[in-house]
This record gives structure tokens, sequence and C-alpha cells, in this order.
């Protein structure tokens, strides 16, 4: 069997980048796709896979090699299931490759011949994979529902599965139009960001945008696959990874955003899967790298560590079982992963904190005469203002007034993080569940942007829509039935934030000015508080100003 030389593919325009990590050792068979090497630049870490199997035969680069394009890897012994090899500026490649190289050869380069392939002229279908876009993080999502079936005709956009995380469904959307030639999961797997769900065949586009993913596979000879390396675009969007939804990369396998640590993806892998903060980790690595011994024993610090109060008050027996059907007829129905995840996270918090809640009334009688003059300018710009943006910026305001509300305790219970930032879940009721999705820097928007985003946000929420990253990062919560109706409730703190406001429907109550009594409209607020990090005085406080900015919300403005 022939050996051939393994190179370095595109970078994206990347060179001279380090090796961080070689992940085979001489002898290794590995399978098309396995990690050969990471690499890492300035803004990301890249798992390089194999372009082909087949078994190790001499690793030709170490730890600490810079390396760029064309240089070789490793030297393989193809496998069998490669067929005859035959070889190409020096490296071994496979039919499919070499259909690749022929029209990178072809193809008009833009942006120094990296950022987008012109292939117009040249392709007319080709097959190509709708994967699994960033999932903000998560790992391991289950797949609830596909979509789709072989044979369907997708426009873009169209759903092609539907994914449940611990936090939110969501539906995945294919990111160009083509029909359905296989799929590639099904209901129960779990997913992982860069899977496959399916395989589509798709009009080529004349211009292939940095979003749209056309990975290497197995052609048929009248099927051009075009390998798209939009690293480049990858490595500069890094940091804006985690939260976008359709970024992948297709050579480059993993790209990890960096955060302030450095440390290669599979170290940053065993942090997530751990739940570690690598920015909380000691690093012995050279350069201050993070080795997964550092992560190993920041576990094991972390473990002999007496428990936090934050962690106490679990062991509580549980009810007995009871056999329901021996009183009448029943059903046992299988609760949705969102409603047993918000079960854990209420009896976590529950059990965890220690609950006060802080009733008051706020006089809403002239912004609402204000809201109700804005109907018609609302309707102008196809929006619709509701007293929860008031509510919104009034809470910003509040926060930033109190800010021993806009903090998390840490779980060693000796600190606390302080939040620089105003970003307000709002609980949104669906038929799946309860959500939160978290509109950001709400102390930086109008009333306007706010009631949009509002919208917007319930809206994706009740379709499934939300992204793990529209739920994360919120400092306080606002929970609003004012819809609905009720005098006032006691919600239940959403940890790590240490206070959430209810707020239940304004009704005219009799209020006395001194002289009379007069109608006024009184919206009552619910502030359950971590008694914790906020004392009850500061809660009393907290309410009180809520009460004056939403009654002359010329305060707002101040
Ligand atoms: N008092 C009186 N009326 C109120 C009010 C209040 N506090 N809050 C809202 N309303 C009115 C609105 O003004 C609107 O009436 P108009 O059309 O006449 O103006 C009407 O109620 C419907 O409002 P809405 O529900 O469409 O909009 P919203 O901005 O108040 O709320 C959202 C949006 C997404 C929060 C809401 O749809 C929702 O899901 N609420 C439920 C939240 C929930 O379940 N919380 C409990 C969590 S703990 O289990």
């Amino acid at each position: 069997m022939a050996t051939s030389n393994m190179m370095i593919p595109d970078l994206g325009g990347a060179e001279n980048v380090e090796v961080i990590e070689i992940c085979v050792a001489i002898g290794d068979v590995v399978s098309e796709g396995d990690s050969i090497i990471v690499v890492e630049t300035d803004k990301a870490s890249m798992e390089i896979p194999a372009s082909n199997a087949g078994t190790i035969k001499n690793i030709v680069l170490k730890e600490g090699d810079t390396c760029s394009q064309g240089d070789v890897m490793v030297e393989m012994e193809a496998a069998d299931v490669l067929g005859e090899a035959s070889v190409v500026s020096g490296a071994v490649l496979t039919p499919e490759v070499e259909a690749q190289a022929e029209i990178k050869a072809e193809v008009e380069p833009v942006d120094g011949g990296m950022s987008n392939v012109v292939v117009e002229s040249l392709v007319e279908t080709s097959e190509r994979f709708a994967l699994v876009p960033d999932l903000g993080g998560a790992l391991d999502v289950e797949v609830i529902e596909v979509s789709v079936k072989v044979g369907d005709e997708l426009a873009e956009g169209d759903s092609l599965v539907v994914l449940e995380t611990d936090k939110a469904s969501m539906e995945i959307p294919v990111a160009f139009a083509g029909s359905v030639l296989e799929i590639k999961v099904a209901e129960g797997d779990k997913v992982n960001v860069g899977d496959a769900i399916a395989v589509l065949t798709s009009k080529t586009e004349a211009l292939v945008e940095p979003s749209e993913v056309v990975l290497p596979v197995a052609v048929e000879p009248e099927v051009l696959v075009v390998p798209v390396v939009q690293a480049k675009q990858a490595v500069a969007a890094a940091p804006a990874l985690a939260q976008t939804q359709a970024s992948v990369v297709p050579d480059v396998v993993a790209v990890v955003a960096n955060s302030a640590a450095h440390a290669g993806p599979a170290v940053r892998m065993l942090a997530r899967e751990l739940g570690v903060d690598l920015a909380q980790v000691a690093s012995t690595g050279p350069r201050d790298r993070v080795l997964k011994e550092d992560i190993q024993a920041f576990v094991k610090q972390k473990l002999q560590q007496p428990a936090a109060p934050s962690m106490q008050g679990q062991g509580i027996a549980q009810p007995p079982e009871i056999d329901f059907s021996q009183f009448g007829a029943i059903d046992r129905v299988k609760m949705s992963k969102i409603k047993r995840i918000t079960a854990q996270n209420m009896t976590r918090s529950w059990l965890n904190v220690p609950h006060v809640t802080q009733f008051d009334h706020a006089d809403i009688t002239e912004l609402e005469v204000f809201r109700k003059g804005l109907k018609a300018e609302a309707e102008q710009r196809g929006t619709k203002v509701t007293p929860l943006p008031f509510m919104l910026k009034a809470c910003a305001m509040a926060l930033l007034e109190y800010p021993q509300f806009n903090v998390s305790l840490d779980n060693d219970g000796e600190h606390i993080i302080e939040k620089h930032y105003v970003n307000i879940g709002v609980a949104v009721d669906t038929p799946s569940g309860l959500m939160v999705p978290v509109i950001r820097d709400v102390d930086k928007k109008s009333i306007w942007q706010l009631s949009e985003e509002v919208i917007a946000m319930g809206a994706k929420a009740k379709a499934k829509k939300l992204l793990p990253a529209d739920m994360q990062g919120g400092c306080f919560t606002i929970s609003s039935l004012g819809s609905i109706g009720g005098t006032a409730f006691t919600p239940i703190v959403n940890t790590p934030e240490v206070a959430i406001l209810g707020v239940s429907k304004a009704e005219m109550q009799p209020r006395w000015n001194g002289a009379e009594f007069e109608p006024r409209l009184m919206m009552p607020l619910s502030l359950s508080y971590d008694h914790r990090a906020v004392n009850g005085a500061d809660a009393a406080r907290f309410t009180q100003y809520l009460g004056k900015l939403l009654g002359d919300i010329r305060h707002l403005v101040m």
C-alpha cells in the first residue's frame, strides 16, 4: 500500500500557526475526519482532521512547530477503502479530493484567494450537508423531531429538525434550498455543532456565502462538491462564534472561540463537560496554556472544599409513590424536557435560595394615559407598546441605582459577582413550558426598541426558535402575569440571579390623596429576592423606586 503525505489544508489565510497538540501516534489507524493535530492562531484553535482514512506512519510536525497550508503533517498508509490513489503536488488525493482540487484551481479567487469561491460556470448541482449550527455551547443536544423526509424540496430557512436543550426547543432551519437526499439523524439522537443533519442536492449559487457550508463528500463523477474553506472568516469571527447560529467551518472541524484563557480544543471540551470556567483555572502549560491536568486539579480542589451555603438544603425526602389509578382513571404523560428542566431549576432555587417577597404597588395612571396616546404611532411603526417595556426600563434604572440586585453569588460562598451590564429576562409562557429570553443592555434601549424586542422574543419563544444564547446572560427577570390577572404572587428567583419582579394586573383602586379618595390605576409588584444578597430594606427601596419611576415616567429620562 502506498505511503502518502497528509498536508495542512487551507487555514483561511492564516500562516505560520502554532501546532499546540498532536492528536495521533505512529501506528494509529485513523478515519477520515479524525483529528490529526490542533493548531492555534491568535484568535482560535482549530483541529485539523484527516482528509482520508489510513495508518499513521510518521509524524512530521511536533508541538510548538509553526506550519502553513501545504506543510506535511503526517505520512500515512492509505486504507483500502480509498481505492487507487494518485499523487498531486506531493499529496495523495482520493478521487473526490482530486475533483475539489480541480475546481479550486479553476475558481476565481476573491480576497487573496480565500474568501469566496465563484463556481457558477462550473457547477450546476452539488450534494451538500446541512449541519447543526452553533448551539451556544450546548453539547449532546437531543433531536426531538425530524421535520423532513427524503425527497422533500426545501426552501432556505425551512425547518429540518427540532432540537431540545435543557433551556429550549429550537427548530434548525436549512441554510440553503435543495432536495433531501438522505437524513443523517433520527429522533432521540444526540447531536453537536457541526454534525450532519441531512444531505441535500442543491443548485450551487454563483457566490457561496460564508454561512453556507459545503462539505467534501464522496462524489459521483457528475456531481461536483466544492470545499469552501471559510476558516479566515471563522478565525476573524471566532469571539462571536459562540453566539452565531450558522457559523460552521467545514475543513477545519472545530474552531473554538478564544476566551482570555489559552487552551486547546480538547482541554476546552473537557472544561465544558465538567462545567469549568477556564478563566478560573490556574494554568501550568507553556505560555500560560491551560492543560487537562490543570482542569483536573481545579475540579479536585473544588470537590475538597466544604459545601458552599448555596448547595445546602438537599437530601429532602421524596413524597411517597402513590398509585393514583386506585382512585380513578389516569394518564401518565411524559413531561417535555423544558418542563423537566424548569422543574429541576425551580426546585434547586427554592431549596437553595432563602426567598423573601416584597409587595408594593406602582401608580401607573399617567403612564397608561401616555401609553395609550402612543397607540397610533405604534401602529404606524408596526408595533405595540404594553406596560412591559416601561417595566423593563424602570427595572434597568433600579438595577443601576441599587447594584446589589445586579449580582450573583459565587458558589464558594465567599464572593459576589458584580455585573456591569443590564440584561433582563422576560418570562414567556409557551405551550412547551416556561422560557426566559433575555433582553440585552436594557438600560441603553428606547421604549420602542424594547417593545419590538419583547414582541420578537415572545414570538420566537412561542415558535420554539429561541437559541440557548437568547436565554443566557440575564441579570434580573420580570415575570408579568398582568395580561391574565391576579393581585400578587411570589415568583421564584431565577438563579444565579438574585431577584425577580412579578407583575400582576393593574386595576383601578381608590387612593387617599390627603383630601379625598380618587381612582388610580395601581399595578401590583411582587419582588422576590435572595436574602443572602439583598436585605429587606433594599428590597423595599427598590420597589419604591420602581413606583417612583413608573408613577412619573419623566424620571425614566433623568
Ligand atoms: N396590567 C394590566 N394590563 C396589562 C398588564 C398589567 N400589568 N400587562 C399587560 N397588560 C395588557 C397589555 O397592555 C395588553 O393589553 P392591550 O392590548 O389592551 O394594551 C394585554 O395585557 C396583553 O399583553 P401581552 O401579554 O400581549 O404583552 P405583555 O407585553 O404584557 O407580555 C409576554 C408579553 C411575552 C411576557 C406575555 O405574552 C407572557 O407570556 N406572559 C406570561 C408570563 C408568565 O407565564 N409568567 C409566569 C412565570 S412563572 O410561572
